[in-house]
C-alpha cells in the first residue's frame, strides 16, 4: 500500500514541487524507474528516504508550456521489496493534480483612433491570451 502526495496541487511556471510516497512498510529497491510519469506533464528527480524505507520524497519539475487539469503520479509496486523480500504488486497512483506552466502572451494591441491631434485622447485594446491580473503600464 502506498499514498502519493504532492505539496502543491497546483503548479505554475517556474515552480517544482515536493512528492511524498508513503509505503504502508519499509521498501527497498524504490528507484525513479519504478514511477510511472506517462500521465505526469513532468519529470520527476531520484526518490530519497530519511527513515529506512518508508517515506520517499522527490522533486517533481512540471512541463513547460503546459496547461493540464488533470495529471497524476504512480508507481509500479512490482520494482519495490519489503524487508521480507517481497515485492508489492499492481500500481499506485496520486490524487490528481493541475498544471499551468503557460504564460500569458499578448495576442492583439489596437488603438481607437490612429490620427491623434493634441489635446486629444483614445483608447488602447491589450488583449491577452488568458485572463491576467496586476497588469503594469
Ligand atoms: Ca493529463
Ligand atoms: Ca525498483
Amino acid at each position: 500500500q502506498l499514498n502519493i502526495t504532492l505539496a502543491n496541487s497546483r503548479i505554475k511556471a517556474g515552480e517544482t514541487t515536493t512528492v511524498t510516497f508513503a509505503f504502508n512498510e519499509a521498501v527497498t529497491g524504490f528507484t525513479r524507474d519504478d514511477v510511472v510519469l506517462s500521465d505526469a506533464n513532468g519529470t520527476l528527480g531520484e526518490p530519497t528516504t530519511s527513515d529506512n524505507g518508508r517515506t520517499w520524497t522527490a522533486t517533481f519539475t512540471p512541463t513547460a508550456n503546459v496547461e493540464d487539469s488533470s495529471n497524476t503520479i504512480s508507481v509500479n509496486l512490482a520494482g519495490v521489496t519489503n524487508t521480507a523480500g517481497t515485492a508489492g504488486s499492481g500500481q499506485a497512483s496520486s490524487t490528481n493534480y493541475g498544471i499551468d506552466t503557460r504564460r500569458p502572451t499578448v495576442v492583439a494591441i489596437t488603438v481607437a483612433d490612429m490620427h491623434l491631434g493634441i489635446g486629444e485622447t483614445t483608447t488602447v485594446t491589450f488583449t491577452f491570451s488568458e485572463a491576467v491580473t496586476d497588469l503594469v503600464l
